[in-house]
């Protein structure tokens, strides 16, 4: 810049002391200033200061060059770009987090590797998932010479992040279970910093991930299942390597999945089943082998209606032929690098490994997984565009001063901040108790953490994502005008992360899959708490009283320690109100209210967690001005709602009024 404008002033004297009335050089410069070059201002001058310059400049070329404009026609000022350098080394709060929860026989090599993840994330697997991006999936339907081929064109990049995927041992961390307990707190590490520059790879593999989870616990039952796939989907070696999809979704709907789902399985007499139906949003049609849901046809062409009709299958994709079709590519608003796609199964080969009726049962943990990663993948995408504003704050100059230096902007970067830590301490909450839930022995601590993790999941998947949407919008209008503009790559951490409150569950069936576990709980009379505790609760549903003394639990230290006090009185203040307020609504205002009941969950849940990593002993005053920060909202969303009476049945009537005001319908 000073060179520049150093150098501008050297022509600028140059030309008026030496060739030109100083009328024209100041037209030289307006017509620099316009961006044209030299030779359309030989044509503006007019005819005689043409001439003029032309005789009187014997090192033209000299001084030509020596002009800023003429030279590159862009101007001397180049904004600097937000840098992306190692993901894992800059992450203070990850490695606080690590530092607090692995034990020192595996820290060190733990954090060895995710440094190396940190930089390749950064480098080489950021630039494979550019590529991804501008070289989305296509289907060939028709050949050439007119025959039905239905091919799947994917980039090599797309089939190269396969193999990096393979050899990272993303899904197999899970399995190795090298790190014991911690395993899978590791493997989501590494998702959460792989995901924003993995170009949707994550999606086959979460899937993958989800898969050989259900197929892992089916090692007994179905030991065929195992040997034939497990040791695919687990693998490192690029060529042994398999993906798995999950096939839910169908014409009549991506929710309801009991109501919706038409495919049927006809049995054959040698026991496997021939698959029949039409699967509307298929995300990875690349996958090696799938699992899927049908309904198993009788033999008087009869099938059972609901949940209790479906049953869950395996089916070797790569194996159908046309038994398989491609009916069309998804067109779809982000993950572009993703072949989605509708298929058509029409007689393809299946095999049942869930009991009759089973199915959603037994898809359950595929989804408990895939949830997690659907978190993570939010999670990390906040990580990344605060990461990049945060650089650009630093190199951006407005109104005379780094960006960095303008309280308003750093105002606005350090609320964005304490989302993202909190759902950061989320998801690695949620992936260090399903470690626990695999690896450790049954006790009743375990039991007591297995109904929490049973809420967390969805609290965990409906919260970060509704989050990430409106943090990573954010971030893009850190970056002014920037932000919109598409090569920056910065548009598309947006399109990518919109999908995240959407599948696997959206904000309301997921509110609703929270009230389903509370219900089930409370159905179970035996475990459920009757006696009248300390908070007044009379009869809290046993999954929610183990919810409770969970946040207790964690913010009970927090509460002797001077300045994290208030923030763990306020969790606390939250946990009972809130739990107090549920128990006095009617089923109807329960179900009204879900979504706030699960935010409120969700938002102590994580005041909780903020406290409890405050109140360690390595904690940091970043760690407490976090918690502190973060427990200053509202975290109880039900009862500041619910006391203004909008979960009423009143309020539910008023509702339909004001929706479909001026719109006539039908029911
Ligand atoms: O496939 C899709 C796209 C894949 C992309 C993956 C990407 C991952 C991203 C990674 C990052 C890059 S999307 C498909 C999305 N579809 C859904 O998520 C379905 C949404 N609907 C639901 O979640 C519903 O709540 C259902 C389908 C789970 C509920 O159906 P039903 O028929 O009403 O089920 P029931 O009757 O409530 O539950 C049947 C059994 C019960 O067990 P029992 O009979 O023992 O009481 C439930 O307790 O299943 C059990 N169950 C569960 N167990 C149901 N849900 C759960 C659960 N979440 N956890 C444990």
């Amino acid at each position: 810049m000073i060179l520049a404008r150093k150098r501008s002033a050297f022509t600028m004297a140059c030309l008026q002391a030496k060739f030109l009335p100083s009328t024209s050089t100041q037209h030289i410069l307006h017509h620099s200033q316009q961006k044209r070059n030299l030779t359309q201002k030989s044509n503006s001058f007019g005819q005689h200061n043409k001439a003029f310059y032309i005789e009187s400049c014997s090192d033209r070329a000299a001084k030509v060059a020596s002009i800023p404009f003429a030279h590159a026609r862009l101007g001397p000022f180049f904004q600097e770009e937000p840098k992306l350098i190692n993901q894992f080394s800059h992450d203070a709060f990850l490695q606080g987090f690590l530092q607090r929860h692995v034990p020192s026989k595996h820290l060190q090599k733990m954090k060895g590797r995710l440094e190396q993840l940190g930089e390749r994330v950064a480098t080489d697997i950021y630039h494979l998932s550019l590529r991804m991006e501008s070289e989305p999936p296509r289907l060939e339907q028709i050949s050439a010479w007119g025959m039905r081929v239905d091919k799947l064109v994917t980039s090599t990049a797309w089939q190269e992040m396969k193999a990096v995927s393979a050899q990272l041992g993303l899904v197999a961390s899970g399995y190795e279970r090298e790190f014991d307990e911690w395993s899978r707190l590791y493997q989501m590490v590494q998702f959460y910093l792989f995901e924003p520059s993995g170009g949707l790879y994550g999606c086959p593999l979460a899937m993958t991930n989800g898969a050989a989870r259900s197929i892992e616990l089916l090692r007994d039952t179905h030991p065929w299942l195992y040997d034939h796939t497990f040791p695919h989907l687990t693998s490192r070696d690029p060529d042994q390597f398999w993906t798995s999809g999950q096939w839910m979704t169908e014409k009549r709907g991506g929710s309801d999945v009991a109501g919706g789902t038409e495919t049927v399985a006809v049995e054959q007499t040698d026991g496997t089943y021939k698959l029949y139906g039409y699967k509307w949003f298929s995300s990875a049609t690349d996958a090696d082998m799938t699992l899927t849901l049908a309904r198993i046809l009788d033999q008087q062409g009869n099938t059972v209606k609901g949940t209790l009709g479906l049953s869950l299958f395996y089916l070797d994709v790569k194996s159908q032929g046309s038994k398989i079709q491609i009916m069309k590519l998804k067109n779809k608003l982000g993950t572009r690098q993703l072949p989605t796609a509708e298929l058509l199964i029409d007689g393809a080969t299946a095999y049942k490994i869930s009991e009759d009726g089973r199915g959603v049962s037994a898809m359950s943990q595929m989804l408990t997984l895939t949830r997690i990663h659907t978190a993570v993948h939010a999670a990390g995408a906040m990580r990344r565009i605060i990461n990049l504003a945060r650089d650009y704050a630093s190199r951006r100059k407005a109104f005379g001063r780094l960006l960095l230096n303008h309280p308003l902007h750093v105002h606005t970067l350090a609320n964005m901040e304490v989302e993202a830590r909190a759902a950061a301490i989320f998801v690695f909450e949620a992936a260090r108790l399903l470690g626990r839930q695999e690896t450790c022995e049954r006790n009743e601590k375990l039991e007591v953490e297995e109904d929490v993790l049973r809420l967390v999941v969805p609290l965990l998947k409906l919260y970060v994502s509704k989050k990430s949407v409106s943090v990573v919008s954010e971030g893009l209008e850190c970056f002014g005008g920037q932000g919109y503009i598409e090569d920056t790559d910065l548009p598309r951490l947006l399109r990518d992360t919109q999908v995240t409150p959407i599948w696997e569950g959206t904000t309301n069936i997921l509110s609703l899959d929270v009230l389903r576990a509370i219900r089930k709980s409370s159905s179970k009379s035996s475990k459920r708490v009757t006696k009248e505790s300390k908070f007044g609760m009379s009869s809290l549903p046993q999954i929610l009283h183990n919810f409770q003394q969970d946040i207790l639990a964690r913010v009970s230290p927090g509460k002797e320690a001077r300045p994290l006090q208030g923030a763990a009185i306020k969790v606390e203040t939250a946990v009972n109100m809130v739990m107090r307020h549920w128990a006095d609504l009617d089923p109807s205002q329960q179900e009204m209210s879900a979504r706030e009941m699960a935010y409120s969950l969700a938002r102590i849940y994580m005041g909780a967690l903020l406290v409890e990593h405050a109140s360690h002993p390595s904690a940091t005053s970043v760690d407490v001005y976090t918690a502190q920060r973060w427990c200053n909202s509202d975290l109880s969303l039900l009862c500041t709602k619910g006391d203004t009476g909008i979960f009423t049945s009143s309020a539910r009537d008023l509702n339909l009024e004001l929706v479909f005001d001026g719109f006539s319908h039908s029911e």
